[in-house]
């Protein structure tokens, strides 16, 4: 896979065209050309990060990276010891540092590291941690317009429109349902940790 074809892609990602230039990346890859695009944005397995090691650096920090979000509401995400999802502000706390992984272009698994959760969101549009990563767990990624990234469930949708993960103003996760990518709710920008 040469490196430009996705440098070139990339730009034009629409929420439409993700499945399309997965399978791209997957008629080409060996390891995954029996897999459908569904199976493949589906079946990746969040803690072998050796199966996607391809050079997907196209955004900061390559494969792997380890951030706060910080949503627009002025929350960052965390992810508690009992793997609840909520805003926090405490900057000491552990819990809203976040390994964002690259697991397919464009989608990417999101854990926090002092509870060893995955953030996922389930077909209700319900935020939650779970521990063994699957299909709940992979978000499509965009940065948008507004240079804020949005995170959609890779696998689940509501009458067709994208669930977003989303802090409302007190904190609390929004439904997925009630999201919309112009919603502040939904506008994270990831922060290195200091
Ligand atoms: C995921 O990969 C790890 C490490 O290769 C393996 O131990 C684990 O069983 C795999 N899990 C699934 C669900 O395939
Ligand atoms: C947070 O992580 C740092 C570095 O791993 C550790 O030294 C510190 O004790 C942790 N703090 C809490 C509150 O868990
Ligand atoms: C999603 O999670 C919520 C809260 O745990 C639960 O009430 C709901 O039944 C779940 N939906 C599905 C489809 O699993
Ligand atoms: C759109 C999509 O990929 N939906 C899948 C989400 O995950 C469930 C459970 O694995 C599948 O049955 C759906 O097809």
């Amino acid at each position: 896979m040469h490196k430009w074809i996705l440098t070139w892609s990339l730009p034009t990602l629409f929420y439409r065209s993700y499945f399309y230039i997965i399978f791209l990346v997957g008629a080409l890859s060996l390891a995954c050309n029996d897999m459908n695009p569904e199976q493949m944005a589906t079946n990746v397995n969040c803690s072998s990060p050796e199966r996607h090691t391809r050079s997907y650096d196209y955004m900061e920090g390559g494969d792997l990276r380890v951030r706060r979000l910080f949503c627009r509401t002025q929350w960052y995400v965390k992810i508690d010891k009992r793997g609840k999802i909520k805003g926090g502000r405490d900057l000491n706390s552990n819990y809203s540092i976040l390994e964002i992984r690259t697991v397919a272009v464009g989608i990417v698994a999101i854990k926090g590291v002092a509870s060893e959760y995955f953030l996922a969101m389930n077909k209700s549009g319900k935020l939650y941690g779970k521990k063994v990563c699957n299909e709940d767990c992979n978000f499509v990624e965009l940065i948008q317009e507004n240079h804020y990234n949005t995170y959609a469930s890779a696998n689940w949708t509501h009458k067709g429109k994208e669930m977003y993960i989303a802090l409302k103003q007190n904190g609390a996760p929004k439904r997925g349902q009630k999201t919309s990518k112009e919603d502040t709710s939904s506008h994270f920008l990831p922060f290195t940790i200091s």
